[in-house]
């Protein structure tokens, strides 16, 4: 290993990067994990299926299926991934009732995330928080948006009791909560009024963040899509909406790499945003053809994405990772998409990225062109494992086998 590792960093260091560095810089970087992977975004407090337009495809045993399983599998996933400092990204459909206790969505409290507390605590996490505005029998047909009072009331609850949630795990865990609002809320065909929605959404908005909160420790952003499957004509929170409405109240927009047309590239929106920001929130997931949420790949478009994220600065972004796959071992998905995320960004800090600004500003677009492709071909993967073992996780070729053995020894007896 030592000696590879030596060749590869001559090489590296050959172009002009500093291996040690690049790896610090790289061990740095914060990832808030979504809790939803493990049990295909179902949470526990109610028993309906996913709604909203997304959709977790697949038949893949071994589900977590109740807080306790997982807690194991989200620990199990972590010990895979490098990097001290991570978060874990919470939605409000998985508040954790005790003693019998329900709460609708519009009663839930601090004290229903007190377990998640303590998880965090235990493993040295941050948390950022989702009010869950799907999955419920009130979100049928919309919700911050509703043309039914009552119905818009009982959301724009929700968001305000979201907002005291996130306050206090922020408080806990001595991290700054990141609050993100996603509505689905739209229409499958042509709508005759599109303004009526989107003005209520934006009054609803208005009342949430009305309320008193400590915007220390709670930072709150909201996220737009294209469009969600059964309602394809509109999208009330659409890209447009959200820019606008976050740069009017000073507060975050959050760019879901799967939220936009496939062919739009999502890494070159973020130079712009920061422009007008100070920081960007993300939701790095892998579209395949519509917003399926597929696991994330160490691809193009991510390495792109880590690029833009290491040249501007990482400490600007928010980074959360927002996929699903219940077609194949789910621990392994989670934990293929954070690894893929971490390897991105550590291959952006390996590029030389002020040689190849250089050579653009000096418009040698020949020696570009080469040095990029050079590049592509170092050892990549030594400096990966190095990595690995630096941060005390299992290396590329170790962490597969370890995680099968999660599955025959715990998983499988789930059943
Ligand atoms: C849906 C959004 C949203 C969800 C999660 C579960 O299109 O991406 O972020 O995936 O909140
Ligand atoms: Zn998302």
């Amino acid at each position: 290993m030592n000696q590879r590792f030596e060749t590869a960093k001559a090489k590296y260091e050959a172009v002009g990067v500093d291996v040690d560095k690049a790896m610090k810089e790289a061990g740095r970087i914060t990832l808030s994990m979504h809790c939803w992977q493990g049990d295909d975004v179902r949470g526990f407090d109610q028993k309906g299926p996913l709604s909203g337009g997304i959709q977790t495809t697949g038949n893949y045993p071994y589900s977590a299926r109740t807080p306790e399983e997982l807690f194991q599998d989200i620990e199990k996933v972590l010990s895979y991934v490098p990097g001290k400092q991570h978060k874990l990204n919470l939605h409000a459909c998985y508040a954790i009732f005790e003693d019998g206790e329900w709460a609708d969505r519009n009663r839930l409290e601090p004290k229903h995330f007190k377990k998640w507390v303590e998880l965090a605590k235990k493993n040295g996490l941050g948390l950022d928080f989702n009010p869950t505005f799907f999955s419920h029998p009130l979100a049928e047909s919309a919700t911050l948006s509703s043309e039914n009072e009552e119905v818009r009331k009982f959301w724009i609850q929700h968001g305000i009791q979201s907002l005291k949630i996130s306050e206090y795990l922020a408080t806990e865990t001595g991290v700054p909560c990141l609050m993100n609002i996603w509505i689905p809320d739209g229409f499958k065909d042509i709508p005759a009024d599109r303004k009526g929605p989107r003005a209520r959404l934006k009054d609803s908005l208005d009342q949430i963040l009305s309320t008193p909160y400590d915007s220390e420790k709670v930072k709150v952003s909201v996220e737009s899509k294209v469009f969600g499957i059964g309602m394809e004509s509109m999208t009330v929170g659409s890209h447009e909406f959200y820019m606008n409405y976050a740069s009017r109240n000073d507060i975050y927009c959050l760019i879901d790499t799967g939220h936009f047309h496939p062919t739009e590239n999502v890494a070159d929106k973020l130079s712009s945003m920061l422009l007008f920001d100070d920081k960007v929130a993300l939701h790095v997931s892998r579209p395949v053809r519509w917003d399926s949420d597929h696991v994330v790949l160490f691809n193009d478009d991510l390495r792109e994405l880590a690029l833009e994220i290491v040249r501007n600065g990482a400490d600007r972004f928010f980074i959360g990772m927002d996929y699903f796959d219940a077609s194949i071992n789910r621990v392994s998905a989670w934990t293929n998409g954070m690894r893929n995320m971490e390897k991105a960004l550590l291959y952006a800090c390996l590029t030389p990225n002020e040689k190849l600004k250089e050579l653009q500003d000096k418009r040698n677009f020949t020696e570009l062109m080469s040095l990029r492709e050079r590049v592509k071909t170092l050892p990549f993967g030594d400096i990966w494992d190095c990595y690995c073992e630096k941060q005390g996780v299992l290396k590329e070729d170790e962490w597969f086998e370890d995680c099968r053995k999660y599955e025959s020894e715990v998983l499988s007896k789930r059943v």
